[in-house]
C-alpha cells in the first residue's frame, strides 16, 4: 500500500442526503419536492396536488430507519455526513411562530447516533424543501416575508443544535433557481411575467435570508461555520471559436455568480448588463446591502457531477435535470446521460480556488446509474468504483495544485428517490435500497461491492486509491 495518495489529516469523509429524498413525509408538511412528477425525466415540474402515491411520501423511510443508516456509514467509517433538515417538518406550514417539538425531536436523536459514532453532521438549510403552503400562500422566495420566515426557523434550528452541528450549509444548489425555480426557489412564475426578474428578486431574498442566517448562527455561537452550495458542475467550449470559449465562460460564470455574492458580500459588476438587459428591477433596502457585506461565508461548498459541452447558437440548457449539452467525444456517459469526467472535477477546485480562495468541500459528488442484484444478492458496481476512484484521484491531485479542499461527501451513500427523475431506479448508493419505482419494496439495506472499496479508501486516509 502507498502513501502516496494520502490525503491532508483531518480530512472529512463522508457521505450526503436531503431529508426529502430519504425521510419520508409522515409527520411534515409537504414542500416543494413533495410535487415533482414520478417517473418523467425532465426539468422539475410543479404539479398541482401529488399522486396518490408519490416517492417522497416513504421515500426510503429514513424517518424509521436513519439510525440503523448512520450505523451502515459508520461502518464505513465516515467522520462527518451531510443531510438537510425538512424545514416543513420543524414548521409544517413555514409561517407558523413555535417549532414542532416533534419534528426538533427527530434530529437531536439523528444527531446524538451520529455524534456516537465520531460522525460530524453537516446541516442543509433547505434542500430543495421550502414548504409548499409558503409557495402557495405567500409567492415563496418572491415575497421579501419568506426572509422573516426562514429566520425563525433558522433561530429554532440553531439553538437547538449548534452543540452538536458545527457546519451549517444555506441553500442547495442555489444557481439551480435560474433554471428549477420551483424546486430550488419555492416559487411559481406566470405566463407572461419577466422570468429574469423574478428569478433575481428571489435570489436577492434568499442571499440576504442567507446573509441575516449567518449573522444568527454567529450571534448564538461563534464556533459554527458557515457555507454557500453551488452546483458546479462544469461547461467547457465546444471548439476554440472564441464564441464558444467566452459563451462556455459566461456560463460558467452565471454559477460562480452565486458563489461570488456570497464570499464577497456583494454584486459583481456583470450581473449589472445582464439585469439591464433583461429588464431587471429589484426591490431591495439599503439594509440588505449592509447584510451582505457584513456576513460572508467561511467556506464554499459545491456539488460536481458531470461537465458540459457549449456551442454557441445550440442550446446547452442546464447541467442537473433533463438537458443534455453537445456531446463532448472525449468523454463516456452514465446510463442516464451524464458526462464522466473526473479531470472536470479537478479544473473546478483549481477554478473556485483561483476565484475566491476559500476553503472548499466537495457536498455532493456520484454515480447515478442502474444496478442489477445478481441471483445470490450481490450487486457488483465495479462501474461506481472506478468513477469513486477517478474523481477521488482528481482531488488529491486538486490538493497537491494548493487547493484547500476539507471533504468530500459523496451523493447518496445509500440508494433515495432522485431528485431529478422522482425515480429510485437511478441509484447512487454504496448500499442497496429495496424499492422500486412503483414504490414496491422492502425498504431492505444491502452493502454493494463499493460498500467495502469505500471503507478502505476512508480507513487509509485515501492511500489505496
Ligand atoms: C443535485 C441535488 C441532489 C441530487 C443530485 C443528483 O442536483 O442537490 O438533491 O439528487 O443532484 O441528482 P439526481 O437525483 O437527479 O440524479
Amino acid at each position: 500500500m502507498s502513501e502516496v495518495n494520502t490525503f491532508p489529516a483531518g480530512f472529512m469523509w463522508g457521505g450526503a442526503v436531503a431529508a426529502n429524498q430519504c425521510e419520508g413525509a409522515e409527520d411534515r408538511g409537504l414542500c416543494v419536492s413533495d410535487m415533482a412528477p414520478h417517473g418523467v425525466r425532465g426539468p422539475y415540474v410543479d404539479q398541482q396536488v401529488p399522486d396518490e402515491y408519490y416517492p417522497h411520501q416513504v421515500a426510503v423511510d429514513c424517518y424509521h430507519r436513519y439510525l440503523d443508516d448512520m450505523d451502515l456509514m459508520a461502518k464505513m467509517g465516515m467522520n462527518c455526513f451531510r443531510i438537510s433538515i425538512a424545514w416543513s417538518r420543524i414548521f409544517p406550514r413555514g409561517d407558523e411562530e413555535e417549532p414542532s417539538e416533534k419534528g426538533l425531536a427527530f434530529y437531536d436523536r439523528l444527531f446524538d447516533r451520529m455524534l456516537e459514532h465520531g460522525i460530524q453532521p453537516i446541516v442543509t438549510l433547505s434542500h430543495y424543501e421550502t414548504p409548499l403552503y409558503l409557495v402557495d400562500h405567500y409567492g415563496g422566495w418572491r415575497n421579501r416575508r419568506m426572509i422573516g420566515f426562514f429566520l425563525n426557523y433558522c433561530q429554532a434550528v440553531f439553538k437547538r443544535y449548534h452543540n452538536k452541528v458545527k457546519y451549517w450549509l444555506s441553500f442547495n444548489e442555489m444557481n439551480n433557481l435560474l433554471d428549477y425555480y420551483f424546486v430550488a426557489g419555492g416559487f411559481r412564475i406566470a405566463e407572461g411575467e419577466n422570468e429574469a426578474e423574478a428569478m433575481y428578486q428571489a435570489a436577492h431574498y434568499m442571499f440576504v435570508a442567507s446573509a441575516r442566517a449567518m449573522a444568527l448562527l454567529r450571534s448564538i455561537d461563534p464556533t459554527c461555520k458557515y457555507g454557500c452550495m453551488v452546483n458546479s458542475s462544469t461547461l467547457y467550449p465546444a471548439t476554440c471559436n472564441p464564441e464558444d470559449v467566452f459563451g462556455a465562460y459566461c456560463g460558467r460564470r452565471r454559477k460562480y455568480f452565486f458563489m461570488d455574492v456570497q464570499v464577497n458580500g456583494r454584486y459583481p459588476t456583470y450581473i449589472y448588463r445582464i439585469w439591464r438587459e433583461n429588464n431587471v428591477h429589484l426591490e431591495t433596502r439599503p439594509e440588505d446591502f449592509e447584510a451582505l457585506a457584513a456576513n460572508t461565508v467561511d467556506f464554499i461548498s459545491f456539488s460536481y457531477y458531470r461537465s458540459n459541452t457549449y456551442e454557441h447558437g445550440k442550446q446547452t440548457g442546464s447541467d442537473t435535470g433533463g438537458f443534455i449539452s453537445e456531446p463532448n467525444p472525449y468523454l463516456e456517459r452514465t446510463a442516464f446521460g451524464w458526462q464522466i469526467d473526473p479531470l472536470g472535477l479537478r479544473y473546478v477546485c483549481n477554478e473556485i480556488t483561483d476565484l475566491f480562495h476559500k476553503p472548499l468541500l466537495i457536498a455532493e459528488n456520484g454515480m447515478g446509474t442502474y444496478d442489477v442484484m445478481n441471483d445470490d444478492g450481490t450487486i457488483d458496481d465495479s462501474y461506481r468504483i472506478d468513477f469513486l476512484k477517478r474523481h477521488l484521484l482528481a482531488i488529491y491531485e486538486a490538493i497537491q495544485d494548493g487547493c484547500d479542499i476539507m471533504g468530500y461527501t459523496y451523493w447518496g451513500p445509500f440508494d433515495i428517490v432522485s431528485a431529478g427523475t422522482a425515480q429510485m431506479s437511478k441509484r447512487y448508493g454504496f448500499v442497496y435500497v429495496d424499492r422500486d419505482d412503483e414504490g414496491h419494496g422492502t425498504l431492505e439495506r444491502r452493502k454493494k461491492k463499493s460498500f467495502d472499496y469505500y471503507r478502505d479508501v476512508i480507513a487509509t486516509n485515501g492511500a489505496v486509491l
